[in-house]
């Protein structure tokens, strides 16, 4: 982003949130009205889900659930868009007892435990701390979660858990700095607003590492794509956790909390966690096996010009254009091949903005006559890892990256 779009958004994002209160509560209960079906074309059926736009702030989304909120992007949405609009970016909270309405004046960021001093940080001094900014892709740890064979359980997600902005905010470094963090911190444990349903359930908490802590990189913001966040992105102010999946990337931050020890509470020591095996993969069925926190990101690479299953005008030349990302490092390229894996090209690459952001390719395949083709794109990142042609497969349906083959009828 050039300086004169930065100064822009910064005015933007400090008169809005500091006059703006938000309320949507009643709106947010009362969606339900819902409109055609999407097909997510999940292989284990029962894969047609509502659209609906009918959620505060948000225009038309795939209704995954309605209590808590879980809406996904539909994929022309990834099509038409490098930096997914704020009202189109997927939601997704643990606990139904989310905020509806922020008290901006009264809201504050508590930073305690291990720190000299400890701090209660106002949304008006946030605003005038040094800024950071960068694009990074959010996506949930179970996006294509729907895809897994076998089926496992949790939301059953399609493409669209996964949305690309420019962040603003305040590095988590420098607010751990004005407190002083003391010789001896191992961890820093991140809080918020929400609060679960269910009396003696945890409430969701999530922690880092205290180098990853303070890379500079991991923000507090208040600000996505030069606009405050919405309601159901974490208004007003959210951690961002570049390369990692979003379950970190904790919402309506309202507590920091620098620890001596690794967080031992529910949502680190017991969910999310992962096989420790290359790309998470188990075969299915296991149960003894190794775990840690989920953490970084994988490549990834979807076809977003042309639908699975789709039929389309013939033509010698099909266009293919889709979005990467690398994962926690850059794309290094994107490859096609449009005969089942047998050969690939090189895409073209559009612009970085920055490594952690969507990446646009495009392709052009040559068909010689009318028929099935089956497109698929891979992506490598420049860590050096390559998207597999396998899916990987564990008990919480995470990190899936294998190769997704979009076959179309030309006629
Ligand atoms: N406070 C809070 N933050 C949260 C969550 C939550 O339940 N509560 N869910 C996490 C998970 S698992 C995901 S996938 C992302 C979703 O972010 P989004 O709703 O802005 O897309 O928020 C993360 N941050
Ligand atoms: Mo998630």
């Amino acid at each position: 982003m050039d300086r004169l779009d930065f100064e822009a958004a910064r005015s933007v994002s400090r008169r809005r949130l500091l006059t703006a209160g938000i309320s949507g509560g009643a709106a947010l209960i009362a969606a339900r009205a819902l409109g055609a079906d999407v097909d997510l074309r999940l292989p284990g059926g029962n894969s047609a889900r509502p659209l609906t736009s009918d959620f505060p702030q948000k225009g038309e989304m795939i209704l995954q659930r309605a209590r808590p909120v879980l809406l996904e992007t539909p994929m022309e949405v990834f099509q038409h868009n490098l930096y997914t609009p704020n009202d189109r970016f997927y939601v997704r909270w643990h606990w139904s007892d989310m905020p509806t309405s922020i008290d901006v004046d009264q809201y504050r960021i508590a930073i305690s435990g291990h720190v000299e001093r400890p701090l209660s940080i106002s949304l008006a001094q946030l605003l005038r701390m040094p800024r950071v900014e960068l694009a990074a892709v959010n996506q949930c740890s179970g996006n294509s979660r729907g895809l897994f064979e076998p089926r496992v359980p949790g939301a059953q997600w399609g493409h669209g858990a996964m949305g690309n902005a420019k962040w603003m905010g305040v590095s988590l470094r420098h607010l751990l700095d004005l407190a002083g963090v003391r010789g001896g911190a191992v961890a820093v444990r991140i809080g918020a607003l929400d609060k679960p349903l269910v009396e003696g359930a945890p409430a969701f908490e999530k922690a880092l590492g205290i180098d990853h802590a303070r890379d500079g990189e991991v923000m507090l913001a208040f600000a996505m794509n030069g606009e405050q966040l919405p309601l159901l992105n974490g208004f007003p102010v959210r951690l961002v956790v570049p390369g990692w999946y979003s379950t970190y990337w904790m919402k309506t931050v309202n507590t920091i909390e620098v620890l001596t020890a690794p967080d031992d509470r529910y949502w680190m020591a017991k969910a999310y966690k992962i096989p420790d095996t290359p790309r998470a993969h188990v075969a299915p069925g296991t149960k003894d096996f190794p775990t840690v926190p989920i953490n970084r990101m994988n490549p990834r690479s979807w076809i977003t010009s042309i639908a699975d299953g789709a039929s389309y005008g013939y033509d010698p030349v099909l266009p293919v254009e889709g979005i990467a990302i690398g994962g926690d490092s850059g794309v290094a390229r994107v490859e096609i091949s449009g005969n089942g894996g047998r050969t690939w090209e090189p895409a073209m690459l559009g612009r970085e903005d920055d490594r952690y952001g969507f990446r646009r390719f495009t392709a052009r395949i040559g068909v010689p006559r009318p028929g099935r083709v089956q497109v698929m794109a891979r992506c490598t990142n420049t860590a050096g890892e390559t998207q597999p042609m396998e899916a990987n497969w564990n008990p919480g349906g995470y990190m899936r990256n294998c190769v997704e083959p979009v076959t179309v009828a030309l006629t």
